[in-house]
């Protein structure tokens, strides 16, 4: 399955050594402006060779709109783009084509179907997340337009967690951690964990602005079902959470209900999603990714023919991959969300029409924002 959404749907296709991956965004309204330029800004976010703490592959990245735009604006159509591939180096993947590393959907690639494309990954390859960033890129602007805002930052990497939650610090590092004053301990981490050759875990916090109540289709279309699929197809991703998630086991009821007064809820234990559908509130997802399983450190493993070998992964891998998750987990809490906005102007309306049955504007948001 490369398909995701309904009324919104995204195909990306492509390997991570093939000529090319491209995406197809089937159903977007008419009328957005967007040019080649437009994508620039996050696909550089989300791109490897940016800093020594990312993979050394240096690509370019730059996206051909093949259809679905006249003139600068969405028609309506299907909308294609295509990004090239030009810094494979396939012959990395030489020596680990025959064998399964520890860790990595090689192997369940092979049980499933008998072929991989071992080059780089091929389909299972983090490069395929490229085009999520490229289509979520639209969906951004659709969003912006209606007055929500995504955004991300990184909540952990190992044991390492923000002491600070400061929103303007995440863009001006390139671990989009919300508190500057740590990055120094961040690049002394990940500078000894790359020289050991070993990786380490990583969670993401997603987020959005200004979303309205009324976003999501209980009861199996709900707005938190669909994200934590969504986040769960990142490649390497091990949980999601909405709002306090698993904390919310400790909690008594008292606690975590989320009260309501005129001025705006007191509280957000929910992460912004009630039945399944937005309550008006800040949407928060947490997402948690496992450490890079293609290691240069000698693993003992097995080949396709079950011989035990000794699997040593060359290769310009991520020491961790969470690192240049945030703009991947943003892209896909934005494509969920247009999905579920075009669903619900579908079924009940223009987006952040008032139901009729509902008297005056009763619709808050957070107290504390
Ligand atoms: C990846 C392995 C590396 C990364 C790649 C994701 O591929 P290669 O060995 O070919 O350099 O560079 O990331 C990207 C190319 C990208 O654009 O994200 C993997 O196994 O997932």
């Amino acid at each position: 399955m490369n398909t995701f959404g309904q009324l919104l749907r995204v195909t990306t296709f492509g390997e991570s050594h093939g000529p090319a991956i491209g995406c197809v965004l089937d159903g977007c309204p008419p009328g957005i402006a967007i040019a080649p330029e437009d994508f620039i800004h996050d696909l550089a976010r989300r791109a490897t060779g940016k800093s020594r703490h990312t993979s050394a592959r240096h690509e370019a990245d730059v996206v051909e709109i093949l259809s679905g735009v006249y003139e600068g604006i969405t028609t309506g159509t299907p909308i294609a783009l295509l990004i090239r591939n030009t810094d494979q180096r396939s012959k990395d993947y030489a020596k680990i084509a025959a064998q399964f590393r520890p860790g990595h959907a090689d192997y369940t690639y092979w049980q499933k179907y008998g072929i991989r494309d071992p080059r780089g990954g091929g389909r299972s390859s983090a490069r395929e997340t490229t085009m999520r960033v490229a289509a979520a890129v639209i969906a951004k602007k659709w969003l912006a337009q209606r007055g929500v805002r995504v955004y991300g930052y990184l909540a952990q990497i190992g044991q390492i967690t923000p002491n600070a939650l400061d929103v303007a610090a995440i863009e001006t590092n390139p671990f989009f951690w919300p508190d500057a004053a740590q990055v120094p301990e961040l690049e002394a981490y990940m500078d000894a964990l790359r020289k050991s050759g070993d990786s380490v875990g990583a969670k993401v916090v997603a987020v959005a602005d200004g979303v309205p109540p009324g976003w999501g289709e209980p009861i199996y279309g709900k707005l938190d079902g669909e994200l934590a699929a969504a986040m769960m197809s990142i490649n390497a991703v091990k949980g999601v959470e909405i709002g306090d998630g698993f904390a919310s086991v400790a909690h008594t009821g008292s606690q975590h209900r989320d009260v309501m007064t005129p001025e705006g809820f007191l509280s957000n234990h929910a992460g912004g999603i009630l039945g399944g559908i937005s309550s008006g509130q800040q949407i928060r997802v947490s997402v948690a990714f496992k450490p890079t399983s293609s290691l240069r450190l000698p693993v003992q493993g097995l080949d396709v023919d079950g011989n035990v070998v000794d699997v040593i992964t060359t290769g310009r891998h991520d020491p961790c991959v969470g690192i240049r998750a945030t703009p991947i987990c943003e892209a896909m809490l934005a494509l969920v969300l247009m999905d579920q906005a075009l669903r619900h102007r579908a079924q009940c309306g223009d987006v952040g029409e008032v139901h009729p049955r509902i008297a005056g504007n009763t619709s808050i948001t957070d107290a504390k924002r």
